[in-house]
């Protein structure tokens, strides 16, 4: 049996989720999805990231405990988890024992492998990237240039990782895995970065103590990096009741924003073969949302409340709209107006409609009751070789595209429906077999996009299937022609124009 495992960053408890996080959560549940619709064994990560600076300053601004804060947070991404209808396996969050005692025990043996010596760092450090700046990246007025906020130059004895000596391994690496991180925009970015030189980083910290202690110096926690980081691959020694490890090793993608490029796609890997072990086979990257043209962070107060979009239109919609809106992998605009014509015009009036209109007809015309006929050619013709090129966009994290291509078949029915007017048909006499064969070919057409369109909708999908009578939404079904329905029942408006409050 094939596997799959895909993995989202893990968010930061120092505020609580918004819209950016709950964004990669949903990518990554569709690529989960499909591939259990293809019957893989798949592995879905997501989690929180709870240790170092940024958390420790936000607890100690609201004059609690970090561990407080974390629990407070790290129950709110759990719970956002099924809110937009994420199915992740497991929910790592890096304070878990097991987690803390693997990241020693891998940190160990990068550190008996020759890649840690001891050393002073010197530099200007954001504490909310927890990051140290390359001058070259820093704004006008000694500022981060994602946070905006004054950088301070800190000063510490450190333990460092040899991330010099990955320099050529790496280059080979990009060299060697064209599709090692997508789109290519970032790969190149990834790339001139290593080429660049690569200096080596800070391993730990010796002013914090909200960390992994590090076992061959106490004084020190290990860097919130490494520490995170390390989430992919010691999740998976206890999220199940046996050791998965061996099941899901490597990763076949990480999913993540564009902010956290440089980690995964030069430290990351570095580290990786600094323990020895495999590197993950994808990291695709993914842009902003923006709100006013800035990225929507928590701090900068610009925010859609993905939570209010749920409870008055409902998860698939928001799920729909991110994917939809934006290209997957590039940055782009959200606003409240946008979501709602997008709701309007593709999810109530296309998909909504031809799913509304074809029951009613089959209900109408024909008491419900779907003839056993083969789809019209002409129209079978516009679906050829779909689930495949869905699949293929899939492959690639290319989530928008593959949307696109079932959505162009959402359209082709509606024009089908306009092309043939069964409402004429049932008028003529003598056309009985015709208008069998158009309400047949709309329902077995209706039924196929919906089985492609689960993973990005997959409640409304069900409801939908479940009036068609078939609730399969195995990708063995995703081709028009793969099944027959017999009979249809009502269905209530799945995407009503005016929802009210909960109702979607
Ligand atoms: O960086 N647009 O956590 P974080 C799109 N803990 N995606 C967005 C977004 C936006 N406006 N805002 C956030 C961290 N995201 C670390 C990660 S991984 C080992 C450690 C998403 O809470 C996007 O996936 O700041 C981004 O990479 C991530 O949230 C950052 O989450």
């Amino acid at each position: 049996m094939a596997t799959f495992y895909v993995t989202t960053p893990i968010y930061y408890v120092n505020a609580a989720p918004h819209l950016g996080h709950a964004y990669t959560t949903i990518a990554a549940d569709v690529m989960a999805r499909h591939h259990r619709q293809r019957g893989d064994r798949v592995f879905f990560l997501t989690g929180t990231d709870e240790h170092g600076e940024p958390v420790a300053d936000a607890a100690h601004a609201q004059g609690v405990e970090p561990q407080e804060l974390a629990d407070r947070n790290a129950g709110r991404f759990k719970a956002l988890a099924p809110q937009i209808e994420a199915t992740n396996d497991f929910f790592i969050r890096t304070t878990d024992p097991q987690h803390e005692a693997r990241v020693q025990e891998v940190l160990t043996r990068v550190r008996e492998n020759g890649h840690v010596y001891e050393g002073i760092y010197e530099g200007w450090y954001c504490p909310r990237c927890a990051d140290f700046k390359a001058d070259n990246e820093i704004e006008e007025g000694n500022r981060c240039p994602i946070h905006h906020i004054e950088l301070t130059r800190e000063q510490e004895e450190n333990y460092f990782f040899r991330l010099s000596s990955f320099q050529e391994p790496l280059e080979r690496l990009y060299a060697e895995q064209e599709d090692f991180v997508a789109p290519r925009t970032r790969f190149n970015e990834a790339l001139s970065f290593i080429r660049s030189g690569l200096r080596d980083v800070p391993l730990t910290r010796h002013k914090l103590t909200w960390g992994v202690p590090v076992p061959w110096d106490p004084e020190h926690v290990f860097y919130v990096w490494f520490d995170a980081l390390l989430n992919y691959y010691t999740a998976l020694s206890y999220a199940g009741e046996e050791d998965l490890t061996a099941i899901f090793w490597p990763p076949d993608y990480h999913i993540i924003g564009k902010d956290i490029l440089r980690f995964h796609a030069v430290y990351w890997p570095a580290l990786l073969m600094a323990a020895g072990l495999e590197l993950p086979r994808h990291v695709f990257v993914h842009g902003y949302l923006l709100m006013d043209g800035e990225k929507m962070s928590k701090s900068l107060g610009n925010v859609l409340d993905p939570f209010a979009v749920i409870e008055r239109f409902g998860a698939d919609a928001l799920r729909f709209y991110v994917l939809r809106e934006v290209p997957f992998g590039q940055d782009g605009s959200v606003s409240t107006a946008s979501f709602e014509l997008r709701y309007e015009t593709e999810l109530a009036n296309e998909l909504g409609n031809l799913a509304s209109r074809t029951i009613g007809m089959v209900q109408r015309y024909r008491a419900g009751k779907v003839a056993s006929v083969a789809p019209d050619a002409q129209l079978a013709a516009d679906f050829d070789g779909l689930p495949e090129r869905v699949a293929a966009h899939v492959d690639a994290a290319e989530l928008t595209l593959a949307l696109e291509e079932i959505w162009q078949r959402v359209r082709r029915l509606n024009r089908y429906v306009e092309e043939q007017a069964p409402w004429k048909l049932a008028k003529e006499s003598g056309r009985e077999d015709d208008l069998d064969r158009v309400l047949a070919t709309l329902v077995e057409g209706l039924r196929a996009v919906t089985v492609l369109l689960w993973p990005y909708l997959p409640a409304s999908a069900e409801r939908l299937l479940a009036a068609l009578g078939s609730s399969d939404v195995s990708f063995a079904v995703a081709a028009l022609g793969s099944a027959s329905i017999e009979h249809v029942s009502p269905l209530p408006s799945l995407f009503p124009k005016e929802p009210a409050a909960g109702s979607a």
